[in-house]
């Protein structure tokens, strides 16, 4: 596995293609844009698809020039975004002086661009091998330092879908991100193709349209093209005031566009509002408002800053690199997504293991400790499958080792774990302790005899410090680094055989700004503008900027750090272990699923970060890593019992699920509370582990086919209004809707159902809803769960482990479409090798549901699935009571049926799920 090899789409996009056409051909009449003449394009690349067009002439789009400074608020774009001006600096720089008194710190700028300002002037476009291109140039230098007065434009007609454009300086390379890229490809014919793209040549700006419907998507004559050596900004109109994305934050699933902005940089930071957190996703996905939706994506690593206003419109800012800019045009959002991850990349497959309960705190501070508490689990009957130590294990808290003492049997602990059927995860931070005494620690020894740490600007080991003291950090961009590492975590799994490794502090995150030593003062450590991150300075909470790493600077690279650790740990548990990785990370860039899962770093215990939670999953989702959870119960400060339950009755239905704690709070564990609220946790725990088929194989699509596994409803429901925003609620795949409780004393819910016949998935009661909210019971041992009419959701019965629960009788909850119709799938294999799907080891099963009759089909069938029978069908939406059932023909006599919710049950069946079988009814 190479950090560069990104897997390869087969998909097809005839059906969009044929879809367009068709909405194409429906909106033809209407379309509302007045074309002039020289705008026409012919529908072949090749005789120049994406048109230059003549300074002289302006589409409806491009601003008027003679309207000056006569802009709305909303249209005003700053032109001081990068120092505080007065009013004779911002005259100078020509733009526009209107004061408010506004007494709010966010609102429209006071000095601000005309409509028309002089920038980059385009020449003419001509093919290249890879698409088009053009040279900008400005003829007078902006305001700021270190123009780059000739820019490069590379456009690139992609995909049908998929858009990319390029702006950086044809003479001299500039850094570029590493690792994050597909090979490009051309399409000389876009016929079929879902966008248009316009080039206003003076100054520089583009539209770009979307085929079907000449709606304006992005229009970034809307102000300047700013291209200075650490200063890169753009600004573009939206197509509406919905937009996700751009993490890591605090926030809600859409942003607030009201005079706001988001700062990209990686930083150990506890998550609360308006502060830059532990990743980077300069992407965001918008929605149109009319179930169609696009995504940006600005692949670039340095420090930067979107600012958004009501316009609707967007600022980008970024201090370094190039404007690598793709644009995704679904048309749907899960389309977005999907062209999204063909250019990070498809998420990797968790091992089966890693969908169980997990249970981690800082403060288990002994093998005995630890043990005690999986006994307890045990002892209560709560199913788990993982069992992570924090930092209390390593020795002097140094990486590599453990403590003698406390944990001087942590290798038989963790026998005693596998003979269990259970796992162990145990944390690694990328500090490595630089103080011990020479010949004592062989990863920093060796580290710095074969030069893996990252270098001050001077050239010696830069010096941080983090847990253990002084310590030095892993340049994992260079390859030594990645031979160290994974020669480390070979010695060190020799002696503890972990099955998964967490790795937190990888933002990385230092206690001393910079350096022990500071550091010194340069352009890449004070920046001409620094995007508004938390501490100030973009050394604060890590390391030097000018410090130097195998690829680039620090300054360029500070934002992959995580990504390139958790691609070391992650080809290193390969290798070592021989079997699928399981790697969480803190910190994360685009790209980081492939390797990694993220939890969402230090949440507090109580209800609003709860409550928050819900949407930073669903970003994730959107981010490519779908595996992801909050610290069930909170990490920070105290927990209670009724946050707890209501914590992991929704942790139960997080795609990854810990509960983990800090050191000096109660405990949390689930054993430790009262009988009611133990039991409405082991109903959730129960409910996760009856679900994991169905769950496994959420995440087979979204590894082969780029689907999310935690969705949100608008992704299901794009052209229902009411679901543009909802992030209290969520959907696990396309059919299982789940409404948790996030506020304390409450017993009944209002849950929004879209259009759709809905069945609760306990008891199959029906709700055929018009798209409304509905008041549902929701006592403190219930969290609701609705099955979609239409599919058929494969269980298996829960055990305490999913070692055990993997050979249990499989279940099918087959929720019938009001037309008597249902469908499924089921993914399986060992649950454990490393690209089963790739090497065809593995089996799927197709379910199909209609005309009173259930099939079991394997078209598919590798490896796995011996043994495995379906042992009882649920059937929602039985209209009439049936009087006989027959599997493969035979009549059977366990069953039942339910007359008020309409359901037939049929327990005692033995099919084996590996041959196709059929249960009639009548
Ligand atoms: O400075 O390893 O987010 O989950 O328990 C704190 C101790 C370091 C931060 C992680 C948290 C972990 C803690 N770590």
């Amino acid at each position: 596995m190479d950090l560069y090899r990104l897997p390869h789409s087969t998909y097809v996009f005839l059906t969009l293609a044929l879809s367009c056409i068709l909405i194409s051909r429906l909106y033809f009449h209407q379309t509302p844009t007045v074309r002039v003449a020289s705008l026409q394009k012919t529908r072949d690349l090749s005789q120049n698809d994406t048109k230059n067009f003549s300074d002289s002439i302006h589409a409806n789009e491009f601003p008027n020039p003679s309207t000056g400074c006569a802009l709305p608020e909303e249209k005003r774009f700053d032109c001081a975004r990068d120092r505080t001006v007065s009013q004779a600096e911002c005259e100078k720089r020509g733009c526009c002086y209107l004061p408010l008194t506004q007494t709010e710190y966010n609102g429209p700028p006071w000095c601000f661009y005309p409509a028309s300002y002089p920038g980059y002037r385009m020449g003419p476009l001509s093919p290249t091998p890879k698409g088009q291109s053009a040279t900008l140039s400005r003829a007078t230098p902006s305001y700021l330092p270190r123009d780059i007065s000739t820019l490069q434009l590379d456009v690139m007609n992609e995909e049908a879908g998929r858009l990319h454009l390029i702006l950086k300086d044809p003479s001299s390379a500039r850094y570029e991100v590493p690792y994050v890229k597909v090979p490009s490809s051309k399409r000389t014919n876009t016929e079929g193709f879902l966008y248009d793209v316009d080039f206003q040549s003076d100054p520089f700006g583009f539209v770009v349209r979307r085929r079907s419907n000449g709606q304006v998507l992005l229009n970034t004559s809307v102000a300047p093209l700013l291209f200075a050596d650490q200063y890169l900004q753009f600004s573009t109109s939206l197509a509406s005031k919905y937009i996700s994305g751009f993490g890591e934050h605090y926030t809600h699933l859409t942003l607030d566009l009201n005079w706001t902005s988001v700062t990209l940089w990686n930083r150990d930071m506890a998550p609360h509002s308006d502060v830059n957190l532990y990743g980077s996703h300069p992407f965001c996905l918008v929605q149109e408002g009319n179930g169609q939706a696009h995504g940006i994506f600005l692949l670039n690593s340095n420090a930067m800053e979107v600012a958004l206003q009501p316009m609707p419109a967007l600022t980008w800012v970024t201090i370094g690199g190039i404007l690598d800019i793709y644009i995704f045009l679904g048309p749907d959002p899960q389309s977005v997504v999907r062209q999204y991850h063909e250019v990070i990349g498809y998420p990797m497959m968790p091992p089966y293991w890693s969908l169980g309960f997990h249970l981690c705190r800082w403060g288990y501070n002994s093998t005995n400790v630890t043990r005690a508490v999986v006994q307890k689990m045990q002892e209560a009957s709560f199913p788990l499958d993982v069992q992570w130590n924090d930092l209390d294990y390593a020795d002097k808290k140094r990486v590599f080792t453990f403590d003698p003492q406390r944990f001087g049997d942590l290798p038989e602990m963790v026998q005693e774990l596998h003979e269990q059927g259970l796992k162990y995860v145990l944390i690694l931070d990328p500090g490595i302790s630089s103080t011990s005494p020479p010949g004592s620690y062989k990863p920093f020894d060796d580290g710095q005899q074969r030069e893996v740490f990252i270098k001050n600007l001077t050239g010696q080991t830069l010096i941080g410090k983090v847990w253990p003291g002084p310590t030095a950090f892993p340049d994992f961009t260079n390859s030594d680094a990645v031979s160290w590492w994974e020669e480390c975590i070979r010695d060190f799994h020799a002696n503890v055989s972990f099955d998964g490794l967490w790795i937190d502090m990888n933002e990385p995150a230092s206690f001393v700004h910079g350096s022990v030593h500071g550091c010194p003062y340069t352009d890449l450590e004070n920046p001409p503008y620094t995007p508004d991150v938390i501490g100030g300075q973009l050394n604060s909470g890590t390391l030097c900027m000018s410090s130097q790493q195998a690829l680039s600077s620090h300054y360029n690279l500070h934002n992959l750090y995580g990504l390139t650790e958790a691609f070391a740990t992650y080809s290193a548990l390969l290798k070592v272990r021989g079997s699928r990785p399981f790697v969480l990370s803190r910190s994360s860039f685009p790209g980081l699923g492939r390797f990694s899962g993220h939890w969402t770093g230090d949440v507090r215990s109580d209800w609003e970060q709860l409550r928050y939670s819900i949407p930073a999953v669903l970003l994730f989702g959107l981010y490519g890593i779908p595996l992801v959870g909050a610290d069930v119960c909170g990490f920070e400060g105290d927990t209670n019992e009724e946050l707890c339950v209501r914590w992991t009755q929704l942790g139960a239905f997080y795609p990854f699920m810990r509960n983990h704690n800090d050191r000096n709070n109660i405990p949390q564990e689930p054993y430790v509370f009262g009988q009611r609220a133990q039991l409405a946790m082991n109903n959730a725990l129960v409910i996760r582990y009856t679900l994991l088929p169905f769950l496994y194989t959420l995440f087979h699509h979204a590894h082969t086919s780029a689907s999310t596994v935690a969705r949100p409803l608008f992704f299901e429901f794009p052209s229902d209004p009411n679901c543009v925003t909802i992030d209290r609620q969520f959907l696990w795949g396309s059919s299982l809707l789940i409404s948790p409780v996030l506020e304390p004393g409450v017993v009944d819910l209002a849950a929004y159902l879209p259009p759709e016949l809905w069945y609760s998935v306990y008891d199959g009661k029906p709700y055929n809803s018009k798209g409304q909210y509905l008041l549902l019971p929701a006592p403190l041992d219930i969290i609701n769960v609705h099955v979609r009419a239409g599919n058929i959701i494969p269980l298996q019965m829960a055990a305490l482990t999913t070692t055990a629960s993997r050979r249990n009788p499989m279940v099918l909850i087959v929720a019938l479409s009001s037309q008597g119709w249902a469908k499924g799938d089921l993914f399986w294999d060992d649950g454990d090798s490393l690209d089963t799907f790739e090497h065809g080891d593995y089996s799927y099963v197709i379910f199909t549901a209609g005309q009173s009759q259930l099939v079991g089909e394997p078209i598919k069938l590798n490896g796995a699935l011996d043994g495995l029978t379906v042992a009882e069908i649920r059937v929602f939406g039985v209209a009439t009571p049936p009087t006989g059932v027959w599997a493969n023909g035979e009549r059977v006599y366990n069953f039942s049926y339910e007359t008020d919710n309409k359901v037939l049950t049929v327990i005692s069946l033995s099919l084996p799920i590996s041959e196709t079988f059929t249960v009639q009814w009548s």
